[in-house]
């Protein structure tokens, strides 16, 4: 009413739609590429396999968003309650310049002028809204999502060596996701968003994609993990597994972790056969990994659930 005064701006669900929408226009819009092969359905998904040339189509920005979140969430120690996604911290040196975050910069940049469009959502709310969008638009399992991260300064910055090293095997992997506060069956379905995107030599050193459908969420990264022989590829880059079938596609040894570990290779098996229950658990992880360290007002029964675009 006239004369009333007017409170500070409380976004509602609605809001955050919008700022999904955006991301998701953007992610539609950036995907004018050279060869015109984007497309949600790999042509490749359901034939057998065969040689395949990747492109830079099969990494696009949504993949690097699924990173982004991860590696900003990936940080969080559960004794000390450093670090995560609350905070935003990989806007700022140190944190930016560590060896995992290399090529994040463009995922961030990414994202900068929907946060001048929204200027009302903080970076860490964004950059974990945006890699929940990315996983539903590349048709993965809905992951609910709720406000409430605040950007910290430079001091909050996380040392250098808490995100996984995948020069390394099943020990590190289980040093890394148990301090985060995984268990052994989270830390295999979360691994299994290396069925998207593809690993880029300026980047990290090593080479390719895991699967046939880098565009598409599935449960493929497994599927070929127990499936396929994977070789010790003959380079000069780090040690990296191709397959038999075709040499084209990648396996780090941390990803060849997970079917030499016992308890590991359960989930791999389990989650190879049967593509409900990944779905199902990469969301239950997914979402607890992007809330760990967050001091919520709200209750987990309040997350929205976005509408993903057609
Ligand atoms: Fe990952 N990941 N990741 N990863 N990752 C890389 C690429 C992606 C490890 C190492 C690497 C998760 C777990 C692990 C994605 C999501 C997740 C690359 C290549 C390395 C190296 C980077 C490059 O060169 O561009 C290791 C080690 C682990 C655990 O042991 C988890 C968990 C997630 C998400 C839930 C995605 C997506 C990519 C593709 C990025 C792109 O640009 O295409």
């Amino acid at each position: 009413l006239n004369g009333e005064p007017k409170g500070p701006f409380v976004p509602t669900k609605d809001d955050y739609q919008k700022v999904y929408d955006e991301v998701a226009r953007l992610l539609a819009d950036e995907t004018d590429y050279d060869d015109g092969s984007y497309g949600p359905v790999s042509v490749q998904f359901h034939q057998k396999p065969m040689r395949k040339e990747f492109t830079d189509a099969d990494s696009s920005q949504h993949q690097v968003l699924v990173r982004l979140a991860w590696h900003a969430s990936g940080t969080y120690d559960k004794e000390t309650g450093t670090g995560g996604s609350n905070g935003a911290t990989m806007r700022f040196a140190p944190e930016s310049d560590h060896g995992a975050n290399a090529g994040l910069k463009i995922a961030r940049d990414f994202l900068e002028p929907v946060k001048a469009k929204f200027p009302w959502i903080t970076h860490s709310d964004l950059w974990t809204l945006a890699g929940a969008c990315a996983i539903q638009e590349l048709g993965g399992p809905q992951i609910p999502w709720r406000p409430g991260r605040e950007d910290k300064d430079v001091a909050a910055c996380t040392p250098d060596g808490r995100l996984p090293d995948a020069t390394q095997g099943h020990r590190h992997i289980r040093d890394v996701f148990y301090r985060m506060g995984f268990d052994d069956r989270e830390s295999v379905a979360l691994i299994g968003a290396h069925a998207l995107g593809r690993a880029h030599t300026d980047r990290s050193g090593f080479e390719g994609p895991w699967d046939f459908s880098p565009t598409v969420f599935s449960n493929e990264f497994f599927r070929l993990l127990v499936e396929e022989k994977w070789n010790q590829r003959k380079w000069n880059g780090p040690a990296q597994f191709t397959d038999k079938s075709t040499s084209t596609l990648m396996m780090m040894p941390t990803d060849l972790a997970l079917v030499k570990d016992k308890a590991f290779k359960t989930h791999v098996d389990r989650y190879a056969k049967d593509s409900d229950a990944f779905f199902k658990e990469f969301s239950e992880s997914f979402v607890k990994l992007l809330e760990l360290g967050v001091p919520f007002q709200s209750k987990p029964e309040d997350r929205y659930v976005f509408k993903a675009s057609e």
